[in-house]
């Protein structure tokens, strides 16, 4: 992977809300994630709107919170957030169901999510959107919920954003997102983590997450 120069990558994040780093996880790292998620996450059955959502995988397997923590992205989150993001949860999100959708929304007024493509995605299969520059418009799309059908397909802001297996997404939490359904059918995983942008960092989960990792080995070795 070459990382495009972090001055630009900043100028784009701050003017659009997102920015896409091709070709960030490598093939190894993306089958990983993928055999790992799908342990993580099988045998778990939600009938709602968001049944294809699984949070808190970093409960379920360690490898989840180092990857959360510690994973090469979240350098890059603090240089885009300009200040230290702090962990929320890490996240498989899938779209089994044709009729899947996540209507546009913004999820949070600080902070980031990340989002890594598992599989080739594109409008076929429900790929993420943006709306570029709504972090900078925020009482505008305040009303947007995820479960509530909006349709700013032909907004002149909208970017569709298709994406390979290991291509990284880098947004604002108050960016507005959303995607469609799976129209063919053909299997869309990303895996996100969301980080809430507040200051305390190693003061607050990070501090709690290798407490709950110690306690955990100490565990297993008695
Ligand atoms: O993966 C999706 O379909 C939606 C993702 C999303 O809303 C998010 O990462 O916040």
């Amino acid at each position: 992977m070459d990382l495009p120069c972090t001055a630009s990558l900043k100028a784009d994040f701050d003017r659009d809300g997102f920015v896409i780093i091709r070709d960030f996880a490598t093939p190894d790292e993306v089958r990983e994630i993928r055999t790992r998620a799908e342990a993580a996450t099988r045998g778990i059955a939600r009938e709602d709107m968001f049944s294809n959502i699984t949070k808190g995988l970093e409960h379920r397997d360690g490898f989840f919170g180092e990857l959360l923590h510690n994973g090469r992205h979240v350098p890059i989150v603090e240089t885009l957030l300009g200040r230290k993001p702090e962990a929320s949860t890490a996240s498989l999100f899938t779209k089994t169901d044709k009729d899947q959708e996540v209507h546009p929304h913004a999820d949070a007024v600080e902070g980031a999510v990340i989002w890594i493509a598992l599989d080739e995605t594109g409008k076929h299969n429900g790929c993420l959107h943006f709306l570029k520059g709504s972090h900078r418009r925020r009482a505008e799309f305040a009303h947007l919920q995820a479960h509530t059908p909006t349709d700013l397909s032909d907004h002149p802001d909208t970017f569709e954003a298709a994406m390979r297996p290991g291509d990284l997404v880098i947004f604002r939490s108050s960016t507005v997102h959303w995607s469609g359904p799976n129209h063919d059918g053909s299997v869309r995983r990303g895996f996100n983590c969301f980080y809430v942008g507040r200051k305390g960092w190693e003061k607050g989960s990070m501090k709690d997450w290798k407490a709950a990792k110690k306690a955990k080995a100490e565990t297993a070795s008695r």
